[in-house]
Order: structure tokens, then C-alpha cells, then sequence
């Protein structure tokens, strides 16, 4: 593995006030229309829009520079194995992760979260040991824990959580035992929005010894992270989310904890030697990477950290917070509108249910006027079930929505209301 050399400088985070306008400038598909009105993107937390930068950073490296990394001693394969180990460095910037090695690239959150339970799940759990998840999981924090529950005969228990979407902390620490040896929760709710307050979960299991992982699908598109602050064990991303290309995310891991993790997969890249008669694996990050990895995803991943730095991360928290607010209020004033989360720390999304309307068809009627939102149940029917909804509308938001897009949608929302009131 090379010594990871810097191919892209990770850019300081000072960015002078955010411009709006400017941003959307970067962002070429915000300048289509849908049936000849302009496009709203609202709905970014199922995925973002792409910056020329990153669009260009993919292209130019399958145009220049491509070739497989860590396998030729060839310029141009060297050169795209440091670009990739670049961005594994930039990553660990990012997250403010100790060293690039805890940096593991996946496909995606999902991914991630399944490597977490093939491997540390498989590995350490014994019958009766017990996983703490929440109420508010999307599936891919249910799903692949239920699979190693399954082949280990470890249980699942779900902390409940509040009238208000927030989760019940004292719940949270009583259900805490003996037994429980890991804990999954998301950061920031897809379905809700609620932020959770992950570093004082940490501090809670750890004084337990028990590991953390986060699910920060929603959280690393508009949260400022740290790793090391909040004290997490695992933490798991998306670069779709984040206006990197889809097929790739991150898992970040404790690198004492990775040393002690099997491989989940086997294949080309995650050994250090093979004969019939076994084999032995690489160290992290390589051992839980086989096969030919996903070399331009990551170069583009790469590119839209940079972007996100360019702009400003701090610039980009503060201007979606406002946004979320102006939103909450746009929305309370649409007769017969309930708002699904009214968590006090929320982030990204505004869920929520129009009487007598199914979700699906204020998102269709929305398209209509150019306006994406989702309409469902988010991946996240336990949530759902909590609330005793079968879906929600759900408007997201990204450092490229504006106030008059909010206004677009809300007045859009006041003749759904009224057509079906
Ligand atoms: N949520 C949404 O519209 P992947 O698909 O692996 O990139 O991310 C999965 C995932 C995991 N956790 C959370 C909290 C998520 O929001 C998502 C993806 C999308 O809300 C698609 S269902």
C-alpha cells in the first residue's frame, strides 16, 4: 500500500459566507426543467446532486488516468493507486479519523453496516448476547443484523423513542445489560430528521466496554463530523449523499478493533500470501477490501470532499439549519399538515402527513409543478409503525435549496391541501 500521498490538498474550511446562488451555479442540473417549470430537488437524503467538479474529476480520470490500483508497477497504475490512497487520506481529514487505515472504501452505507456485522458480528457474538438498535433504524441497520442474529443466536432489542422523535435516553441506558454487546444506531434519522447525540451514547456503552456504530448516511452530508470527538467505534457513510458518485461509501473503524476483525470476503488484494492449504490476510484497510475495487467512484468521492471544503462545511451546517427551520414553519402553516419529528436537533429532512392524502400522491402532484420530494416509508417502516403511519411525505434538503424553493413547494402543499380538503 503506498504511503498515501496527498494527490488533492484537503482545503481548509475557510470558506467565506456562504452564496447560494454561487453554489447552484456548480450544480448543472438544477438549471433543467420538469414540464416546463424549473426543477426543485428536494429530495437530497435519498441522493445529491453532482458538482460539475465531481463530474468532471470522474470523467478526466477515465480520460488520463485510469488504471487498476495496487496491482501494476506501471506509471499509470502507480499513479492511480496514489490518487486512491489519496483519497483514502482525504477521508480520514474528513472524519477527523486517527490514520488512513481506519478508513475501509465500501459500496455504501449499507455495505458498510454489513461488513460491520459479517465480520466484528460474526466473529464476537455468541447465543443470547444482545444488539441495542433504535426505533428509528433504517433498514440497513435492522436488516443485516437480523441476518448475523440469525447464524450467531444473538438478539436484537430496539430502544424506543418519543412522541417527538427523539430517543429515549433513559430507555436507551436501562436497556443496557450485562448482555449487550454492541450497539447500531443512526446519527441523523432519514424518516424524522432527528439529530441523535451520538458522543453521549458513546459515553454510556463505553463505560459498559461496549462498541458503537453509527449510521452517518444522513449525518456526513450536513453535520460537521469527528470521529474521535463523538468516540464512535464504526462510523459508516455514503458518497452518493455527499455529491460523490453512487457504488461507493466508507466505513471508518477503530483500528484496534479492525485488527481484530476476520475478512468478510475473500479475494484478490486482502491477502498476504495464499496456498491451498490457507491463507493469511492483509492488514487493514486491504483486508476487508477484495477484489478490484471502485477505482473512479473513489476519485470522485474524493473530489466532492474537496467541493464540500470549498464551499465550507461550517458555511453549509449553518445555512441547511436555517433552511430546516424556515421549512418547519412553511409547513405548519398547510391546513390539515402534521409534521412526522419535531425533534429539538434536527437536520436534513422534514417528514411529514397531509389528511386524507397517501404520500404518494402529494409527491406525484408535486411533480407536476417540478417538484422532487419522496413519498413512502423511507426504508424505515419500524418508524412508521411508531407513528402508526403507513408512509410520510418528506422534503430534504441540500446546500443547494433556497428559501424560494421552500416557498415553492409549501404553496404547492397549500392546493394539495386544499384540493383533497
Ligand atoms: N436512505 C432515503 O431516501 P445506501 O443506500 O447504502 O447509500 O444508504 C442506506 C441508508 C442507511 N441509513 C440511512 C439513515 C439512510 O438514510 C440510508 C439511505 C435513502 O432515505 C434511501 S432509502
Amino acid at each position: 500500500m503506498s504511503s498515501g500521498t496527498l494527490v488533492y490538498p484537503i482545503l481548509p474550511d475557510t470558506a467565506p459566507a456562504f452564496d447560494v446562488e454561487l453554489a447552484r451555479k456548480d450544480f448543472p442540473i438544477l438549471s433543467r426543467r420538469m414540464g416546463g417549470k424549473p426543477l426543485v430537488y428536494l429530495d437530497s437524503a435519498a441522493t445529491a446532486q453532482k458538482p460539475q467538479a465531481v463530474i468532471d474529476a470522474v470523467s478526466r480520470f477515465y480520460a488520463f488516468n485510469y488504471a487498476s490500483v495496487h496491482r501494476g508497477v506501471y506509471r499509470l497504475s502507480e499513479e492511480a493507486t496514489v490518487a486512491y490512497e489519496g483519497v483514502r487520506e482525504k477521508v480520514a481529514g474528513f472524519l477527523n479519523a486517527s490514520s488512513a487505515q481506519e478508513v475501509i472504501f465500501t459500496r455504501g452505507t449499507t455495505d458498510s453496516i454489513n461488513l460491520v456485522a459479517q465480520s466484528y458480528g460474526r466473529r464476537f457474538l455468541r447465543p443470547g448476547d444482545e444488539i441495542l438498535l433504535t426505533w428509528m433504524e433504517h433498514h440497513s441497520n435492522i436488516v443485516p443484523w437480523q441476518l448475523v442474529a440469525e447464524q450467531t443466536g444473538a438478539v436484537i432489542r430496539a430502544v424506543p423513542i418519543t412522541d417527538i422523535g427523539e430517543l429515549d435516553l433513559e430507555q436507551f441506558e436501562a436497556m443496557l445489560s450485562h448482555r449487550t454487546r454492541l450497539v447500531s444506531l443512526v446519527h441523523v434519522s432519514n424518516a424524522l430528521g432527528t439529530v441523535n447525540p451520538v458522543k453521549q451514547i458513546t459515553g454510556m456503552a463505553h463505560s459498559r466496554g461496549i462498541p458503537v456504530v453509527v449510521d452517518g448516511a444522513q449525518s456526513a452530508p450536513h453535520l460537521k463530523v469527528d470521529v474521535r470527538d463523538l468516540d464512535c467505534d464504526f462510523y459508516a457513510f455514503s458518497g452518493h449523499k455527499l455529491y460523490g458518485p453512487t457504488g461507493v461509501g466508507v466505513l471508518y473503524g477503530r483500528a484496534s478493533l479492525l485488527n481484530t476483525m476476520p475478512p468478510y470476503q475473500g479475494g484478490g488484494g486482502m491477502i498476504q500470501s495464499v496456498t491451498f492449504e490457507g491463507s493469511s490476510w492483509a492488514p487493514p484497510p486491504a483486508r476487508f477490501e477484495a477484489g478490484t475495487p471502485m477505482i473512479s467512484e473513489v476519485i470522485g468521492l474524493g473530489a466532492a470532499l474537496d467541493y464540500v471544503s470549498s464551499v465550507g462545511r461550517s458555511a453549509v451546517v449553518e445555512w441547511e439549519h436555517q433552511l430546516v427551520n424556515y421549512a418547519t414553519e412553511t409547513l405548519h402553516e398547510v391546513p390539515g399538515l402534521k409534521l412526522i419529528g419535531t425533534a429539538k436537533d434536527r437536520a436534513g429532512v422534514i417528514s411529514f402527513i397531509l389528511q386524507g392524502v397517501h404520500p404518494h400522491d402529494i409527491a406525484t402532484i408535486l411533480d407536476d409543478e417540478g417538484i422532487a420530494i419522496r413519498g413512502g416509508h423511507h426504508c424505515a417502516q419500524p418508524i412508521m409503525d411508531r407513528f402508526h403511519v403507513p408512509g410520510t411525505a418528506r422534503l430534504s434538503i441540500a446546500l443547494y435549496n433556497t428559501y424560494s424553493e421552500i416557498d415553492v413547494a409549501g404553496l404547492a402543499l397549500h392546493r394539495v391541501a386544499k384540493m383533497f380538503g
